[in-house]
């Protein structure tokens, strides 16, 4: 069977994920889209061979889409996950799941009323290769517990529609969620440092900062995002336990040397850094919707996810600690 997946916001996401699903991925192809600017899904369902539906909800309960990618903007997520649930339909939502931990609850309660896990969250770097095999490390108790974990999150540059909460809710995200599945705890609370600006950035930016979370066993998680680095899009993530430390290595596939010195080939986007791990994770969504199956990051990850962002947002405002609570893990999400 084909899966027959629709998807609603085929920007660059989309489109990305249209090229994997339609080269490189099995068992699925994206046979309808909408969009809010209605030239941008006439061409892409021309391209594809597809339908352009006049609305997402029209894609959702249409009889022959069996599952819905969302990769719209974040604050048109929630409506769209709500219907899809409610159709019954296996969605798969880029991250955040929503831009507020409310709207997350609000999509949990639909869940919740479907009686089963419908939702995966696009947290991409849990499938990332070099991310499980630090985990795997973890798990196995050969080092020890943790006890700290230092991370790097660099882009090269952002526009000047990078608003100055993204550092946090956009950009700080994958880590916090990537950083929860790692340790296997919750965070308890958030703090931000905020050092010397970059003259590369927009006014409006504090950039580079360091978002500090502590989990509930003390764990301390240490996270630079500098979004104007300039150099490349920077990845790192050194855990810190009892008896050793992990950490990512360099993802190159070759070392190049010359007489200008040894170099890495550094890469420039998220596309080229988690190209494996997107494909991982898009095969394993649709394989696993196309035997009615749940995978990957849940509404209650998404739910987290928000809630840490909420306290990192509030921290990067104010000086100090900002303690972070969630609400009881329902029973669907244990
Ligand atoms: C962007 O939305 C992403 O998801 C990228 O992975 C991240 O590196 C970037 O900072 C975000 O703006």
């Amino acid at each position: 069977m084909t899966l027959r997946i629709g998807m609603i916001g085929p920007g660059g996401m989309g489109r990305a994920h249209i090229e994997r699903i339609h080269t490189v991925i099995s068992g699925g192809r994206v046979t309808g889209v909408s969009d809010v600017n209605a030239d941008n899904a006439a061409a892409v369902a021309e391209q594809i061979g597809g339908t352009a539906y006049a609305s997402s909800a029209d894609l959702i309960n249409a009889a022959d889409i069996d599952a819905v990618m969302i990769c719209s903007y974040g604050p048109a997520h929630e409506v769209d996950v709500i219907a899809a649930v409610e159709a019954g339909k296996y969605v798969f939502c880029e991250k955040p799941l929503a831009p507020t931990a409310d709207a997350c609850v609000r999509i949990m309660e639909a869940e919740q009323k479907a009686g089963k896990r419908l939702v995966t969250v696009g947290f991409m770097r849990r499938f990332d290769a070099s991310y499980q095999e630090m985990k795997q490390i973890l798990d196995s108790g050969e080092i020890g517990e943790a006890l700290m974990v230092h991370n790097a999150h660099r882009n090269p540059t952002v526009p000047e529609s990078y608003t100055w909460d993204m550092a946090i809710n956009d950009t700080a995200i994958h880590e916090i969620d990537t950083m929860r599945w790692l340790l296997g705890e919750e965070f308890v609370s958030a703090r931000v440092d905020k050092p010397k600006k970059t003259s590369n950035r927009f006014p409006h930016l504090q950039d580079p900062l360091v978002l500090i979370l502590t989990t509930e066993s003390g764990v301390r998680v240490d996270d630079e995002v500098f979004v104007n680095c300039q150099y490349g899009y920077d990845i790192q993530c050194e855990l810190v336990a009892e008896q050793g430390i992990v950490r990512l290595g360099d993802q190159e596939l070759v070392v190049r040397a010359d007489k200008l010195g040894r170099h890495n080939r550094l890469t420039m986007d998220h596309n080229q850094r988690f190209g494996q791990a997107f494909v991982t994770e898009v095969q394993e969504w649709i394989t696993a919707a196309a035997a009615d199956r749940h995978t990957g990051s849940s509404s209650w990850d998404g739910y987290a996810a928000a809630v840490v962002c909420d306290a990192g947002v509030k921290a990067l405002t104010e000086d100090g600690e900002v303690p972070i609570s969630m609400i009881d893990r329902p029973a669907l999400y244990a």
